[in-house]
């Protein structure tokens, strides 16, 4: 059966599956691209808010960001097929996890909270893109998928060769006018656009890829991938600037030795060259108008990332590696207001370089318990590379300068499993990890009309010390995982607003947007169920919760003890009926209202929402379509994460789409 999710029971973890996955425990996820096909989703982000714990930042019509559980940006890490990729954009305009094409994809794992030691710095979470890799023979995967608001995504993926040598390649277009909420309006009526690019694209992205893979001896392969994705007219009505283009290369490589004789059961080496070269501007904004340029601000932004990692596989369950990359990024801002005429180098060239080993240690102590736990030592270097930063801002505002740091870090975590039954399940965990503060945190460099934005250079990494109790209980046709965390976070970095402290020349400003330490906690758990009646009726669902709160610092501004950007409690049910030729499903979404509110960003409650999806498919040979329509009953609502927080506000809240459509065809020869 080559779509076996038509068929209900398919949804519903077997014993097999779970035997095979005996290291994936409970706080790990998956999500099988066929399922995003089932979707309106444009990218991983808004694809992967299907996931109990996960949920999307909108910034416009593509874009989304990926919060899980209240963390997001720095504090998780997104790795596609293990290489580190970052957006090049201080606004956050292009995340990690937009520099992909679902066609490139076969599924995307996540693992929430710091157990993921394997890679520095998932602090609340890592999220691993895993591309498709190609079958012997010649295969052709064209598909096409349409929706509301002019959307059209044709794609091709294809690939020819035997068991020995591989190539592929692949192509994706994507593009689409701005959507209408649900009160009818365009996402871009109330943004500040120009009347004339109200109704301009949403976003144009070709995305390319080639691949070569080769095995020259049975237990030996080797891979060879690179990417390009080309974004262009991204309009993002959340910030004040559109992205005119945003270009991502993607190169990796990789070598592994399987089935070794002797201690070393298998052997990794990877490196990977990943680039972003992001431009965006105000021209099609009202605030460009009497600009003395096309455009009032723009900003020039690029990031490189290079390395290298091996990860080694020994008898008895050890699993041990070391990883180094640097980090380069760069960005420079202009103004060409009749306020200001200036360019300044804001991310001020600078170059983090981490490098960090780690060990893994699990075994089943009797049938019933199995053990775990896994420690990582890492060093990171952080220097400024720009000659023309002003290193007076940070005088001004933190009272410390200092344009080098090193950082020095250990993560540990312990994990338990006991079984009762094969129908029972409970998993223990803690763990605590470190993320070393970004280029911009630490080292932002920008005076602006209003409040000035400046780096902290003292600003120290943050720490995630975490406890997830969860039970996984199978039987007859039902599942049911629910799952607690209770997450301290110490130096949790934090936006705030810094008043100006010591008078510097040149420095005319008296508050600035910074960043400063405080000791967060986060907690909540999500339960996800599954009920099925004669293998072909499957009712699923799942609810998910987070609460945050902070340490107040009044001497820094910081009065209010609610964390900021903290999602409201969702759930999700789902009925679903399937054979394995068809399959239509109904689905309702509730989100609570949220009023923990952090009053000091001047963020704004939300009300809560219900909505609800239809959708059907088809699977006949080769062809397989899905159908469905999304906010059926074309409510206007709009999310907690759906506008930026103050002191950089537009004050524009970005609602959800209205009813849309989207058909989805697929072939595979
Ligand atoms: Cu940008």
């Amino acid at each position: 059966v080559l779509f076996p999710h038509f068929c209900a029971l398919a949804q519903i973890p077997s014993a097999e599956d779970m035997q095979t996955k005996s290291r994936r425990e409970v706080y790990q996820e998956g999500l099988e691209v066929r399922e995003v096909r089932e979707s309106s989703a444009r990218d991983v982000g808004e694809a992967l808010s299907k996931i109990e714990g996960v949920w999307k930042l909108r910034k416009g019509g593509i874009a989304n960001d990926v919060v899980l559980r209240g963390f997001q940006g720095g504090n998780l890490n997104v790795l596609i097929d293990g290489a580190r990729i970052y957006g090049a954009c201080p606004g956050h305009m292009d995340p990690a996890a937009f520099h992909v094409d679902f066609a490139e994809v076969e599924r995307i794992e996540i693992t929430k909270g710091p157990f993921d030691l394997a890679s520095q710095g998932s602090l609340g979470g890592s999220v691993n893109v895993i591309r498709k890799q190609p079958a012997a023979g010649l295969h052709l995967a064209p598909s096409l998928q349409l929706g509301s608001f002019g959307y059209v995504n044709p794609a091709l993926t294809g690939s020819v060769g035997s068991a020995r040598l591989e190539a592929s390649f692949g192509y994706s277009f994507r593009r689409s006018l701005p959507f209408l909420d649900g009160h009818g309006n365009r996402m871009t009526e109330g943004a500040g656009y120009r009347p004339q690019f109200l109704n301009s694209e949403a976003f144009r992205v070709h995305t390319g890829w080639t691949g070569l893979r080769f095995s020259p001896r049975p237990n030996q392969s080797g891979e060879l991938a690179y990417t390009r994705q080309d974004a262009a007219n991204v309009l993002y009505p959340y910030l004040q600037m559109d992205a005119p283009y945003d270009i991502a290369d993607r190169l990796s490589a990789g070598y592994r030795w399987a089935d070794l004789a002797g201690a070393l059961k298998s052997l990794r080496a990877s490196g990977f060259y990943t680039a972003v070269r992001h431009w965006m501007t105000d021209e099609k904004r009202t605030s460009s108008v009497a600009a003395l340029d096309v455009f009032s601000m723009a900003t020039f932004a690029r990031t490189r990332a290079v390395g290298a990692r091996l990860d080694m596989e020994f008898e008895n369950g050890i699993l041990a590696g070391a990883e180094s990359y640097q980090r380069n990024w760069d960005a420079v801002n202009s103004f060409r207001s009749r306020m200001m005429v200036a360019d300044q180098n804001i991310v001020p060239n600078v170059n983090s370089t981490i490098a960090g080993f780690y060990a893994d240690y699990s075994r089943n102590l009797t049938r019933r318990l199995r053990l775990g736990a896994g420690g990582r030592l890492d060093t990171a270097n952080m220097y400024v590379r720009s000659a023309s930063v002003n290193e007076s801002l940070y005088l001004a505002y933190k009272g410390v300068s200092g344009l080098s740091r090193r950082d020095t870090n250990a993560s540990w975590n312990l994990r338990a499993s006991y079984g009762r039954s094969e129908a029972v399940e409970l998993f223990l965990g803690a763990g605590s990890t470190v993320r070393v503060p970004d280029a911009q945190e630490r080292y932002y460099n920008h005076q602006r009309p209003g409040t000035d934005w400046v780096g902290n250079p003292a600003i120290r990494p943050s720490r995630n010390t975490e406890t997830n109790l969860g039970l996984n209980f199978r039987a007859h046709g039902f599942y049911l995982r629910p799952l607690v965390f209770y997450s301290a976070v110490t130096d949790y970095i934090a936006v705030h607003n810094q008043a100006r402290l010591t008078a510097q020349p040149g420095i005319t400003g008296v508050m600035a947007r910074s960043y400063e330490n405080v000791d967060a906690r986060i907690y909540g758990g999500e339960v996800a169920f599954g009920a099925s009646v004669h293998s072909r009726w499957l009712l699923s669902g799942g609810l998910s919760v987070s609460q945050g709160s902070k340490d107040p610092l009044p001497e820094r501004g910081i009065f209010d003890t609610d964390l900021a950007e903290m999602p409201p409690v969702r759930g999700r049910t789902s009925l679903r009926y399937g054979t394995r030729l068809w399959f239509a499903e109904l689905e309702g979404l509730a989100a609570g209202p949220q009023r923990c509110v952090d009053s000091d960003l001047r963020e704004l409650a939300t009300s809560g929402y219900f909505m609800m999806n239809v959708r059907a498919g088809i699977h006949r040979g080769p062809l397989a379509l899905t159908f469905g329509v999304e906010n059926v009953l074309d409510r206007f609502y709009l999310e907690f994460l759906s506008y930026q927080r103050d002191p950089f506000r537009t004050g524009f809240r970005v609602p959800e789409p209205g009813r849309n459509i989207f058909l989805n065809f697929g072939f595979t020869f």
